[in-house]
């Protein structure tokens, strides 16, 4: 049982329980105590975790002195309390109040609906037989929801559910309706689970005692073979997870005790998984028929045998790297390219960027981060001289003022969210500044609604306001900074009156956000793609950089910046040099001195020229520069802005490789095939947000003739001349911690034995350091740098002809491109058709209702779906997922970059939108 850390030097508190002297930590209850010295008091309502209720009396103890029975889990022990837990009494007790409860499952035996459920396991202990009474009324089961299935009839109202969705995860949707024998367990106001406003997080379900909340399809009643601790494969969070596994299939899953997700989890993380368990997974390697010629078209999955056939492994590779081989001897090294994978391991990355800078022989390697945090990257680069975060998510909870601006985290981190929910309880002030009005909006103390794509002038704003006022930190901004005289001339032509207009926000608020975050004692800052992807993507980090360090909100617990990273490993992928300009640890490739240290450890010849960014590629194949590319991991044929563009390129490639785990638009285009690995079918390590490696571990074993990413790496690797040998994971690991000092510490058997370890982490047996800058940057000077940036407005404002600015994101079902989510039949069944989110004035005039269907066109396409009304939306414009491949919002977007990282514009473009049209086909 962890003690409250702060209670930790208070002195113990001795007491006798069942006639032993026992001693508690000052925060510690009865139940709590007794636990930690393995004595067991029989308990239901009671829950680590869940804040202590007391309302199912199982746990009752005797008290020397006292007249009643106590609880012990809300009972704290004084020094010298004599405690019977198992004295004749409190047995009885302890026994009545089972049987009671008992009494309320069906047919008064064991529970129907799980295996061993607390509930019975502790009617076993206490040998309580048959029930006496009478079942209170018997609900009907409500088997609405695709991934929860509700049987209240072996409910016994210890409203764990409703403290783990109220207090824990703060999604305020169960509750407790009626009185006395009418009491009952609701959803919202006694919805069907499916029509309520349950997002599935399923930490109802996970503290069920009973069995009442279950996973949908009885897999509480199946006896698994084993249990896998591992992680979870979608976002940045980095839950930790338990697996339980029976036959080589995963049946469900349970949060651990992570220091990200303190067993929480949400639908992906919980019910998503069953993605690998679909027929379509790839299981043979596929080659491209002979004189089949690629089109712009995506591949109907029912012409597949007219276009590919099945070959096999050895035929495959060779054919893959022979296509390869011959373009480089060919056309030279950089008529090649690579895109490794966020999704995949830090193993797999690094062997990814080690195979295209070593076998290919250029940088032209890249990965999503392009698309994603490049620009925050490139500002903290620049100003700070590191992209990490500063602080892990964990902190909100010691900060006074978080910021949360262009994030979505309810949707897209989502335990990441219950922690920001829970600090709000503790007094920390939430300023939400987002064009839409997002769901954490009910939880923030400002919410500042702002016009898209003028973070830049508002933030400005707010710095002039700290300098006028005269709340900066100039100790601070003495000792730890630099251009600090250059920031404040530049912020001078910035008043709140000047921005007001420009954003939409008044001036006075403005003022008010200024002071806020300025004077707290502690201030942090956590941002998404609304931040980076635009144009001005590094000029929008920039500031919020400039904003903490003139504030000196930074290098303190509950300071910082928090760049919300997004992929389960796109941190990882990035610290390892999956990157065209960086070598691992973010070395510059075109410093000779890194060049060199390659060099010695992969002993080959180095380009000393960076390679090509993402987006970038794809004009140099319509260029005539790149002539073949090996895909791994990533859908760039769904992913990438203005996809006629892109779906040009990939149809004229002469060879492309595509290694995943299933038939996505990307590898439609591909000359080869090559079925690989999932995360649950594979060991590996991933590094969270919080710059935590992770351990994941091997579930499953991959379908059919699927392989191992790794291995697949090394074929392929090995055929190009690079002549690895490694064993597996650990080996590559040993390697990246040569290469790498910020990891050069981290041993796999430290990682195996305690699951996740924060870096940097540089010599053997360092605690890892979670919070840092906390005494300068790692910047030439040793100071962070002002960098100003002057408002500019997006690449293609609206007019005339296309009035509407569209704007796209995600969805909390969805993964990306949808290859994970829309095949998992679970998360497909939640959320099944594209869907565009629109205000509903802006419907009204449109002259739509809600789930008509809207047809939206830009400059570069035009997509249908179907509209669904959200007053959060800003009016004026449209929010878009682009995982649909029927309504692919990357037809629409705009590939404008931003000049210093490359990321495109997917925030804002220009469309105009009308009544009716037609959803394209769903394919695959
Ligand atoms: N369910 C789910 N979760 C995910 C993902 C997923 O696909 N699905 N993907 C993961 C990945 S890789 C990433 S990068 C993260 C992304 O996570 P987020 O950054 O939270 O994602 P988005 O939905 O793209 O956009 C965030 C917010 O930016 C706002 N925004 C739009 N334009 C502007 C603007 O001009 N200024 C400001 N300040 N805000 C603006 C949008 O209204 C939106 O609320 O999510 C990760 N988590
Ligand atoms: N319009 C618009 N477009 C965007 C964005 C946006 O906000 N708006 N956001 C951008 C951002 S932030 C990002 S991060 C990108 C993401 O873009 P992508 O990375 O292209 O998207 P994913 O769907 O995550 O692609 C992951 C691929 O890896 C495969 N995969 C999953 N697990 C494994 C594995 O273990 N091994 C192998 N070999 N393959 C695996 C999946 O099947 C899938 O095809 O999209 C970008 N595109
Ligand atoms: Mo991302």
């Amino acid at each position: 049982m962890a003690a409250n850390p702060d209670t930790l030097n208070q002195p113990m508190i001795n007491f006798t329980l069942d006639g032993e002297e026992v001693s508690a930590f000052a925060d510690e209850t009865i139940l709590q105590t007794a636990k930690r010295h393995n004595k067991e008091i029989p308990h239901l309502c009671y829950k680590e975790g869940l804040r202590a209720d007391g309302n199912c009396r199982a746990c009752v103890v005797e008290i020397e002195g006292e007249r009643t029975l106590a609880p012990s889990c809300c009972r704290m022990p004084t020094a010298g309390m004599k405690v019977q837990a198992s004295s004749e009494r409190a047995i009885r007790s302890q026994k009545m109040v089972l049987e009671l409860l008992k009494s309320d499952i069906p047919d008064q035996g064991e529970s129907p609906y799980k295996i061993d459920s607390e509930l019975d396991q502790w009617v076993k202990k206490l040998q309580v037989g048959a029930p006496r009474f009478t079942s209170r009324a018997q609900p009907a089961a409500d088997l609405s929801h695709p991934a929860i299935a509700v049987n209240m009839d072996a409910c016994i109202q210890c409203t764990r559910c409703l403290r783990a969705c109220r207090e824990e995860q703060m999604n305020d949707v169960i509750g407790f309706a009626n009185r006395g024998a009418h009491a009952e367990i609701v959803f919202d106001i006694a919805d069907p689970m499916a029509a309520s406003s349950c997002v599935a997080c399923g930490e109802c379900v996970q503290v069920c005692p009973t069995g009442a909340l279950m996973p949908a399809n009885n897999v509480g009643l199946e006896v698994v073979d084993k249990t896998v601790n591992s992680t979870c494969p979608y976002c940045g969070v980095g839950c930790l997870i338990k697996y339980h596994v029976k036959d080589d299939q995963i049946l469900y899953t349970e949060g651990r005790d992570g220091d990200t997700n303190k067993f929480r989890l949400c639908v992906k993380g919980r019910y998503g998984f069953n993605y690998i368990h679909n027929p379509l997974r790839l299981t043979k390697p596929l080659i491209r028929r002979e004189g089949v010629a690629k089109t712009t078209e995506l591949l109907d999955p029912n012409d597949l045998d007219t276009i590919f056939r099945e070959a096999s492994w050895d035929e495959a590779l060779d054919f893959a790297a022979g296509g390869l081989i011959k373009i480089r001897d060919e056309k030279g090294k950089k008529a090649l390219a690579g895109l490794g994978s966020a999704k995949g391991s830090n193993e797999e990355a690094y062997l990814f960027q080690k195979l295209v800078r070593t076998g290919f022989g250029s940088n032209n390697v890249d990965h999503c981060t392009r698309l994603c945090h490049a620009s925050s990257v490139v500002a903290l680069l620049e100003c700070l001289g590191s992209g990490a975060v500063s602080n892990p998510v964990e902190d909100v909870k010691l900060a006074d003022v978080v910021i949360i601006i262009g994030s979505n985290p309810t949707v897209n981190h989502p335990v990441g969210a219950t922690f920001m929910k829970n600090a709000t309880k503790t007094g920390t002030k939430i300023i939400l500044i987002d064009p839409n009005r997002t769901a954490i909006a009910k939880y923030a103390s400002h919410v500042l609604q702002f016009r898209p794509d003028t973070d830049v002038a508002l933030l400005n704003g707010i710095m002039h306001v700290i300098l006028d006022e005269g709340l900066q930190n100039d100790a601070y901004i003495k000792k730890y900074t630099e251009d600090f005289e250059y920031m404040k001339q530049h912020l001078k032509d910035y008043s709140p009156e000047k921005v007001a207009p420009i954003c939409g926000i008044d001036a006075e608020t403005l003022r008010e956000i200024a002071r806020l975050y300025a004077t707290s004692k502690n201030s942090m800052i956590l941002w998404g793609m609304g931040i980076s992807q635009h144009i001005h993507g590094t000029d929008n980090s920039r500031c919020l950089i400039a904003m903490a360090l003139m504030t000196g909100q930074i290098g303190r617990p509950g300071t910082g910046l928090h760049p919300l990273r997004g992929q389960n490993n796109v941190q990882g992928a990035s610290d390892v040099g999956l990157i065209p300009m960086v070598y691992p640890d973010y070395e510059p490739v075109e410093d000779p001195v890194n060049q060199a240290k390659y060099e010695k450890l992969w002993n080959v010849k180095l380009d000393p020229k960076r390679g090509l960014t993402t987006v970038e590629m794809i004009h140099a194949i319509l260029d005539n520069e790149i002539y073949g590319m090996f895909v791994e991991g990533e859908n760039p044929a769904m992913s990438d802005p203005n996809q006629n563009h892109v779906r040009e390129a990939f149809s004229k490639l002469e060879h492309l490789v595509v290694q995943d785990i299933f038939l996505t638009e990307t590898a439609g285009f591909a000359d080869v095939i090559l079925p690989a690995s999932a995360f649950y079918e594979k060991t590996g390590t991933f590094s969270n947000t919080d710059r935590r490696v992770q351990m994941g571990r091997q579930a499953v074993n991959p379908p059919g003739d699927a392989k191992q990413d790794l291995w697949i790496l090394q074929e392929v690797a090995n055929r190009l001349g690079c002549g690895w040998t490694y064993q597996g994971p650990e080996d590559v690991f040993e390697e990246m911690r040569l290469a790498m000092g910020s990891i050069a510490g981290m041993t796999w058997d430290r990682l195996e034995n305690e699951d996740s370890l924060t870096y940097p982490l540089e010599n053997v047996g360092d605690p890892g350091e979670p919070i840092i800058f906390t005494d300068g940057f790692p910047t030439e000077s040793g100071k962070g740098r002002f960098v100003p940036a002057s408002y500019i407005h997006a690449d293609e404002m609206p007019d005339d002809e296309y009035p509407l600015i569209f704007i796209t994101g995600r969805q909390l079902e969805h993964w990306h491109t949808g290859s994970m989510t829309r095949h998992s039949p679970t998360l497909d069944a939640i959320e099944p058709d594209p869907v565009v989110m629109v205000h509903p004035e802006d419907l009204h005039k449109l002259g739509i209702q809600p789930g008509d269907i809207i047809t939206i066109q830009s400059r570069r396409g035009k997509i249908s779906a179907y509209a669904r009304a959200d007053i959060g939306i800003q009016k004026g414009s449209l929010f878009m997922a682009f995982c649909y491949n029927e309504a692919s919002a990357n037809l629409i977007t705009n590939e404008a970059l931003d000049p210093s990282a490359k990321i495109p514009e997917f925030k804002f473009c220009a469309v105009k939108a009308s009544a009716g049209g037609e959803i394209s086909v769903r394919i695959n």
